[in-house]
């Protein structure tokens, strides 16, 4: 049983991410609603981040180090990480990418100036929108073409990859930019209808102000 934390907001990819580890080890874990950048935040992660932990002495911030640790720490079954050395590169290769390419760009480049800044009082970024698409679509067509139809990114079974991109591409999709990126790629949109079907995915989706 874990005394575990959660600094950081439900509506982030990234605390999606941590809490669908949780689920899948069926543990138990507190939530404190922290934004990026908030006083609060800043004394959790040094960037103010989020999101960021903490169980029992432990303190980590950054979402893969804390994914890492809750899959080694916490129940082996599932296993969130593959055995085999090729596969768990591989793994680790998809998350990577999609740190530099994916949501590097989804996140700032779509979700933020087309949905969050409506929540935050502030005006769509048509602009900033406009830039992002091409490398979005590069982003996504390159991990349509890795997925080769297969059922998860890696392997034969859900790991901290799937983990990783689901909760992106679920923002994406409220999107009409998104939407419409997404319905050309046919093995990313059978992987994440897919993904839709998880019980972790399904317990965290996270709940829009005023929905
Ligand atoms: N490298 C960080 C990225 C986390 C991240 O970018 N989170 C976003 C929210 S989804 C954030 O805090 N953004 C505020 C900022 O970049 O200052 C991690 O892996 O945890």
């Amino acid at each position: 049983m874990s005394d575990l934390t959660i600094y950081g907001t439900t509506l982030s990819p990234f605390t999606r991410t941590v809490r669908m580890c949780l689920e899948e080890k069926e543990e138990a874990y507190r939530i404190y609603e922290y934004l990026p950048g908030s006083d609060e935040q800043k004394q959790e992660h040094p960037l103010g981040k989020v999101p960021a932990i903490r169980d029992a002495d432990l303190h980590l911030y950054e979402t893969l180090a804390i994914c890492v640790y809750i899959d080694e720490e916490y129940a082996s079954d599932p296993q969130l990480q593959p055995r085999d050395s090729v596969e768990k590169a591989d793994m680790f290769q998809r998350i990577s990418l999609y740190m530099d390419e994916g949501y590097s760009n989804i996140g700032p480049g779509l979700v933020i100036p087309r949905l969050f800044n409506p929540l935050m009082g502030k005006p769509v970024d048509e602009d900033r929108i406009k830039r992002a698409l091409p490398r979005i679509k590069r982003y996504l067509t390159i991990a349509d073409k890795e997925l080769r139809g297969q059922r998860w990114m890696v392997g034969e079974e859900m790991s901290l990859a799937d983990l990783f991109v689901a909760p992106a591409i679920y923002l994406m999709k409220r999107t009409p930019e998104g939407q419409e990126l997404l319905s050309d790629l046919e093995n990313l949109s059978a992987w994440y209808t897919n993904m839709t079907n998880v019980e972790s995915f399904r317990e965290t989706e996270p709940k829009f102000p005023g929905k």
